[in-house]
C-alpha cells in the first residue's frame, strides 16, 4: 500500500545566520545554526510534518527557494535575517508562492534599533515570533504546523 507523503516545511535562514554560536552570543545565543536545524528536524519528525532548511548570504538564492516551494511545500518559516527591513524581493515572492508563510527572528526587534521595527516580511506573514532565541523556530514550526492540520 502506497504511504501518502508526509506535508513538507521549508525553512529559511537570512544572511548571516550561518554565524549563529560563534559571534555575538549576548544577542543571538549559543546555539548553532546546525543544533537549530536538528532541533527542526526532530520537532518535525514529532508533529508528523518533514522539515527542509536552507541558509543564504545572497537575496536572489532565497528568492529562487521561495519561488521552488510552490506545489511542494506545505509552509514556509523564514527568519530573514537583514533582508527582513531591506527586501521587496523577498515579500514578493513570498506573496506570489501563496503558502502560509511564518516569520521567526532570534532576537526581540522591537527592543532594538528602530531600522529593525520594520519587516517587509511580515506583509506576506500570518504571524511573526521574535525574542525566544532558537525557541523562536521551535514556537514557528509549531504555529505551521497548527495551519496545515487546519487545512487538511
Ligand atoms: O533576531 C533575528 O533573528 C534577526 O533576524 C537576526 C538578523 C538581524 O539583522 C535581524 O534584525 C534580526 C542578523 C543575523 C545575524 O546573525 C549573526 C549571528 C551570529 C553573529 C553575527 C550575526
Amino acid at each position: 500500500m502506497a504511504m501518502d507523503a508526509l506535508p513538507r516545511v521549508l525553512v529559511l535562514h537570512g544572511p548571516n545566520l550561518n554565524m549563529l554560536g560563534q559571534r555575538e552570543p549576548q544577542i543571538y545565543g549559543h546555539t548553532t545554526l546546525a543544533d537549530i536545524n536538528a532541533m527542526l528536524v526532530a520537532l518535525g519528525r514529532e508533529l508528523g510534518v518533514e522539515v527542509e532548511t536552507f541558509q543564504s548570504n545572497h537575496e536572489g538564492e532565497l528568492v529562487g527557494k521561495i519561488q521552488a516551494a510552490r506545489g511542494h511545500m506545505a509552509a514556509v518559516l523564514i527568519n530573514g535575517g537583514a533582508y527582513t527591513h531591506t527586501s521587496v524581493a523577498i515579500l514578493d515572492a513570498l506573496l506570489a508562492v501563496d503558502l502560509p508563510v511564518i516569520e521567526v527572528h532570534l532576537s526581540n526587534l522591537y527592543k532594538r534599533e528602530e531600522f529593525r521595527h520594520h519587516s517587509y516580511i511580515a506583509r506576506a506573514a500570518v504571524g511573526q515570533i521574535c525574542g525566544f532565541g532558537a525557541d523562536s523556530y521551535l514556537l514557528g514550526l509549531r504555529a505551521a504546523v497548527a495551519i496545515i492540520q487546519r487545512k487538511q
